[in-house]
């Protein structure tokens, strides 16, 4: 059934496939999928409409998929966890997990044999997979410390869940944003700090005569075509106003945003089309008169959440540990069920940049946390570059990847951290083709993976290096400086450069005298 917001208008065939069949109305089918196997399934159900329930076919693994949870605010229990582990332990040497950039989790290696029971077992816990993939509004972010923070405005934990449940109408799927031009990601601030503006609609907390408030950005968007951080609207809004808010540019971008020519569909197209005062006023013409602004205030300078940090709640710790890349392996989800389980509230916290922290650790117990031996895997105090470094997916599973980015920034910025001394942590992004699921324009290094010639005149994995990318107080896109370094040339190439631009010193090895 096509919608109306479809009628007249070109369709390329992405979009003529979902408004054939929206991709919620297989939720119904997912049992019959399971029964008769992947290879019996029709072709559009399988690459396409499956991904509305969080289930994305893998050419490269074909078979073994990837499953897509949402975790708003990147806040998992550990019953949740064991949940999880238990998913993961069935698939063998096939199941992993990863951290997402997105503050979520993905799982590898699910059969769809299996999925009717796995999202079973999931609902039990509270955990949807719904809506996270492909033309639907994306797991919420939010602040990874929110509730624990002493520096908070407002705790975002009810924002982003409340978030979550209209976007997707409690986790069984909101058929009114289920067929958007592209994807849709929304985030919601809790402090000052400032590092959501990639999002397609962000809210920062700001009061205005005491009341709370937020005050909203839009436009957000890193891509293989454009790359901005969003803009604001010029509006503030009561915080039980935001669903509503939401709803309305939603709807607007539904309705008139570019559904032919798919690289232009993300809404900062169509909102350079119309234009921000435009767009204000069509707002305005569904929710009554925009309060302005008074503006945010952003803190000076990002925070780390390495190490032993003290709560809002006196006497109570949180600990932000790092993850390699963000993999995670059946047994590291069972040791954080009980490591946060034996220490802590119960809970851990995912961060976009692929970390994790462990919140709610008594002053008393902080000797004997530090001494487990998963702290060994995953350090409280990571080197610092290898600290920095966030990397999407990669060639192992991804079908677009270029580069196979998360081993190869395992290996360049573990011997980066055995030549270099950096004083002050940087944020080196990897992403595997221009799509930017690695964020590399954000990073104060970027690597944007892709084939290139080498020396030889061999074609090699290759990497277009950008520096300079920020957010906090005085947010900027990176800037491109080197273009198709072959990736056996990179580590050389980057150690060069955290030399001259990121004052990094050589280490210097003392010999030993006999
Ligand atoms: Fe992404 C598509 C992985 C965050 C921009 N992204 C893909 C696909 C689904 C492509 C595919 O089918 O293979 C990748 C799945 C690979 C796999 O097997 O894991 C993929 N994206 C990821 C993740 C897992 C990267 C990671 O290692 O963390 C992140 C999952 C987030 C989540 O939990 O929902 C992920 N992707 C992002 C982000 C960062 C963010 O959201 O903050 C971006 C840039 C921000 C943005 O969207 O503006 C991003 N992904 C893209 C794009 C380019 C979108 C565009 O407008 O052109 C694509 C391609 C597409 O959508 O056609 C894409
Ligand atoms: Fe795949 Fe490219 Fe996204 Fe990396 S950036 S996960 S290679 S689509």
């Amino acid at each position: 059934m096509v919608q109306y917001y479809l009628e007249g208008k070109k369709l390329n065939q992405v979009e003529k496939n979902k408004a054939a069949k929206d991709g919620l109305e297989i939720g119904k089918d997912i049992d019959k999928f399971a029964e008769m196997g992947w290879e019996q399934m029709d072709k559009t159900d399988l690459e396409l409409r499956l991904k509305w329930y969080g289930m994305f076919w893998r050419p490269k693994t074909p078979g073994k998929f990837m499953l897509r949870l949402r975790i708003p605010n990147g806040i998992i229990n550990a019953e949740q966890l064991k949940v999880i582990a238990s998913i993961v332990a069935r698939y063998g040497e096939n199941g992993s997990c990863d951290i997402t950039t997105r503050q979520n989790i993905q799982l590898r290696g699910v059969l769809i044999s299996d999925l009717p029971e796995i999202l079973n077992r999931l609902k039990k816990v509270n955990i949807s997979t719904t809506q996270s993939g492909f033309d639907n509004p994306r797991n919420v972010t939010g602040n990874p410390i929110a509730g624990v923070d002493p520096e908070e405005i407002i705790d975002t934990r009810i924002y982003t869940s409340k978030m979550q449940d209209h976007l997707t109408s409690d986790g069984k799927g909101n058929s009114e944003f289920s067929n958007l031009p592209r994807k849709w990601n929304t985030a919601i601030a809790g402090s000052k700090d400032n590092f959501l503006l990639h999002n397609d609609l962000i809210f920062h907390p700001v009061k205005i005569n005491e009341v709370l408030g937020f005050s909203v950005w839009i436009g957000g968007v890193l891509s293989s075509v454009m790359n901005e951080y969003a803009v604001p609207l010029n509006a503030w809004v009561e915080e039980e106003k935001i669903y509503e808010l939401t709803s309305i540019i939603l709807s607007l971008w539904r309705d008139n945003g570019e559904r032919n020519i798919r690289p232009k569909g993300r809404f900062r197209f169509y909102l350079d089309k119309i234009g921000i005062e435009t767009f204000r006023n069509l707002i305005e013409k569904q929710y009554g008169t925009l309060k302005e602004d008074p503006g945010s205030i952003f803190s000076d300078k990002p925070r780390s959440f390495f190490g032993i940090h003290s709560q809002k709640q006196e006497g109570k710790y949180f600990a932000g540990i790092h993850v390699p890349v963000g993999r995670l392996l059946a047994e590291d989800l069972q040791d954080l069920a009980n490591i946060c389980e034996n220490f802590g509230d119960k809970e851990i916290r995912l961060t976009e940049d692929q970390n994790i922290i462990i919140t709610g650790i008594d002053t008393n117990l902080i000797e004997e946390f530090k001494e487990q031996s998963i702290l060994q895997k995953f350090p409280l105090e990571p080197e610092t570059i290898a600290a920095g470094t966030v990397s999407c997916t990669g060639n192992t599973y991804c079908g677009f990847a270029l580069t196979n980015t998360k081993d190869q920034a395992l290996k360049v910025s573990h011997e980066l951290d055995k030549e270099l001394d950096l004083k002050d942590e940087l944020k080196i992004h990897w992403t595997g083709c221009p799509n930017s699921c690695g964020q590399a324009y954000m990073g104060g290094i970027g690597l944007t993976g892709k084939k290139a010639k080498d020396k030889e005149g061999k074609t090699v994995e290759a990497y277009d290096i950008s520096i300079g990318g920020s957010q906090g107080p005085n947010y900027k896109l990176g800037e491109l400086i080197k273009k198709s370094v072959p990736q056996n040339e990179l580590k050389d190439v980057l150690k060069d450069l955290l030399i001259s631009d990121f004052d990094a010193k050589e280490k210097i090895f003392l010999s030993k005298k006999s």
